[in-house]
């Protein structure tokens, strides 16, 4: 197939490409939906074009969505754990001895779960087959909701580097810092074909380089869904996630989350700081385990294909990490399996030649949703740059916006959230 071109506006575009990589074999097809490319589209939007500024999905350029690769290509290049995060306290010096006193432990047969032989592994299987994940469900108590968005662990640490003359970056570099959801939200945003809303963020730019993610609560209503849901049924089987994690790991006292701050960077220009949930910690192989737990998974079905791309990027964007999925009957809450992963098992799973290639949302490629991401970063950069005040050096609020077509926005706001809690840190950024 010929590559179509659509450039919207070629300056952007190549900006953006610059550093575009190409993988092997790749068949570059270039999107091609008119109606984002018309100047008319632009006006359309009714907002002040020295306040708002657009990169339009028709500059994306991606991989054949039926062309699955050996490996994918990584989220996040040059990883490390900056430090460890629980109750209040920042760990710097992290260490397998550090991540063992102050994490989850995986129980010792579940970690062997994966490497284990077909006999092994039934016999593991078999001592948590039959386990009730709703009963007794009170026990657990919930994230505290101002900790679900909290950045507090990356600003602790940035605090940290005062004291080491800070790292210096050039005009033009940025470093986002982010929970790690909303950098999966918005690799996930391509993948959306029925989303009832955009993808929207609101974010900090200050004057050294640091962009501050945090959630819209304006466009994002959380108040009534998965655990607090109005539905019994429905908050019964987001809670048997926690009696999951609780059946497979060896608690410390103390059950707060542990937040892992991870650095990594995209390309010279883009370094992330991101605070990772982390689930529970392997001590053998010593890495990290995310823990999922799913009514039965049909990999035919293509929302459990999505569901699948969504922990492959999640665990893309933190310390290395294998997934174990434990599958129970949603009407009785009875675990049937325990299943362990590792990250490129978990890709071959979903995204295998053999499985029927869907016409929507790319056909959950993960290779798609590796150049969508850098594609967004990519743009979010280029967009706040051309937007931000040089001359003040105070912090300067933006939105950005991921519409339903796939067209990023970024939106000069007057004011900061007065949710940002980043005044008490304004000296260090
Ligand atoms: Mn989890």
């Amino acid at each position: 197939m010929p590559p179509i071109s659509a450039f919207a506006d070629l300056s952007i575009s190549d900006e953006i490409d610059d550093t575009a990589t190409t993988g092997e074999n790749p068949k570059v097809k270039t999107s091609s939906k008119k109606k984002n490319r018309t100047a008319g589209n632009k006006r359309s939007h009714g907002k002040d074009t020295t306040m708002t500024k657009t990169v339009y999905f028709s500059q994306f350029h991606h991989a054949s969505i039926s062309h699955m690769r050996d490996e994918p290509d990584a989220l996040m290049k040059d990883v490390s754990e900056a430090a460890l995060y629980v109750d209040d306290k920042l760990f710097t010096d992290v260490n397998r001895e550090t991540r063992s006193d102050v994490m989850p432990i995986l129980k010792s047969d579940i970690s062997s779960l994966r490497d284990s032989s077909g006999f092994q592994k039934s016999e593991i299987k078999k001592k948590y087959r039959g386990a009730d994940l709703y009963k007794d469900l009170d026990q657990f108590q919930l994230m505290d909701p101002t900790l679900l968005d909290s950045v507090v662990p990356c600003m602790e640490y940035i605090k940290t580097l005062r004291d080491n003359d800070g790292e210096s970056h050039s005009e033009d570099e940025i470093t986002i810092v982010s929970a790690r959801h909303h950098i999966v939200d918005i690799g996930m945003s391509l993948f959306n074909l029925y989303a009832k809303t955009d993808t929207s963020i609101l974010c900090a730019y200050t004057k050294s380089g640091y962009l501050i993610f945090h959630e819209d609560a304006s466009k994002t209503d959380n108040s009534e869904q998965g655990v607090n849901s109005k539905d019994p049924m429905l908050r019964t089987i987001c809670m048997s996630g926690f009696a999951f994690e609780d059946l497979v790991t060896e608690h410390r006292d103390s059950k707060s989350p542990v937040f892992s701050v991870v650095k990594g960077k995209i390309n010279s220009k883009i370094n992330l700081l991101l605070r990772c949930e982390i689930d529970a910690y392997n001590t053998e192989l010593d890495i990290y385990t995310e823990l999922k737990c799913y009514s039965s998974l049909r990999i035919t079905n293509s929302n459990h294909r999505k569901k699948l791309l969504r922990t492959w990027l999640q665990t893309g964007l933190c310390p290395p990490s294998d997934i174990v999925i434990g599958i129970r009957n949603s009407s009785d809450g009875i675990l049937h399996d325990v299943c362990g992963y590792s990250r490129s098992d978990l890709y071959h799973y979903y995204n295998n030649p053999y499985l029927r290639v869907l016409d929507k949302d790319f056909n959950y490629n993960t290779n798609i949703a590796v150049q969508w991401t850098h594609f967004c970063l990519k743009s979010i950069r280029k967009l706040v740059l051309d937007l931000v005040d040089r001359g003040n050096d105070s912090c300067q609020p933006f939105q950005v916006t991921i519409d339903k077509r796939h067209n990023i926005h970024v939106r000069k706001l007057k004011n900061i959230p007065a949710k940002f809690q980043i005044d008490q840190y304004a000296e260090y950024l």
